[in-house]
């Protein structure tokens, strides 16, 4: 009865003490789907390592080529040319550049072969996918474009239509 309530002591211990920084989640993914009458489809994990974020994955259906690849402010996707995620994710309200140099969300190209498939993986910085950090990414947009991007043209890096459009951590594409 004593090691019981010692128990039941301790586990509610451990909810009290636990901050919202020890909940987040280590790893999100994100369900790519079709937008602009696209056939790209695919999937990405997110995976925190230090302070920095492996992104790895598979996209498909896309031309041959290089193609922007980018998070955007939101992570609705409901408007059929993925537009209602807004503006690249740009926290540091920088020009738009290459990976680590531009917006935040800068990701650049993403590669597609004679298939139409592209593997991504790849290590960001200057982002969080922990929910409770200023800079969380998670309930943001990622978006894949019909044109490269050419990593200079600010704001949009001139990479065309949205082709491809998932909600970062919520593969149902709805803004947290
Ligand atoms: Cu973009």
């Amino acid at each position: 009865m004593k090691a019981a309530l010692i128990m039941t002591a301790c586990a509610f211990l451990l909810t009290a003490c636990a901050t919202p920084s020890d909940l987040w989640k280590k790893e999100v993914n994100t369900v790519l789907e079709p937008s602009s009458g696209s056939h790209v489809y695919g999937t990405v994990k997110f995976t925190a390592a230090g302070s920095q974020v492996i992104v790895t994955g598979e996209v498909w259906g896309h031309g041959r080529g290089s193609k922007g690849f980018h998070i955007h402010e939101k992570g609705d996707c409901s408007d059929p040319k993925a537009m209602s995620t807004g503006g690249h994710y740009n926290p540091g309200t920088v020009v738009h550049g290459e990976p680590g140099l531009g917006h935040a969300g800068d990701l650049g190209n993403l590669v597609f072969d004679d298939r139409g498939r592209a593997t991504i993986n790849m290590k960001i910085s200057g982002v969080s996918i922990n929910r409770y950090a200023p800079n969380s990414i998670v309930g943001r947009g990622l978006i894949v474009h019909a044109d490269q991007d050419d990593l200079k043209t600010d704001p949009t890096g001139n990479a065309g239509g949205r082709v491809a459009c998932g909600g970062i951590g919520n593969p149902r594409g709805l803004t947290y």
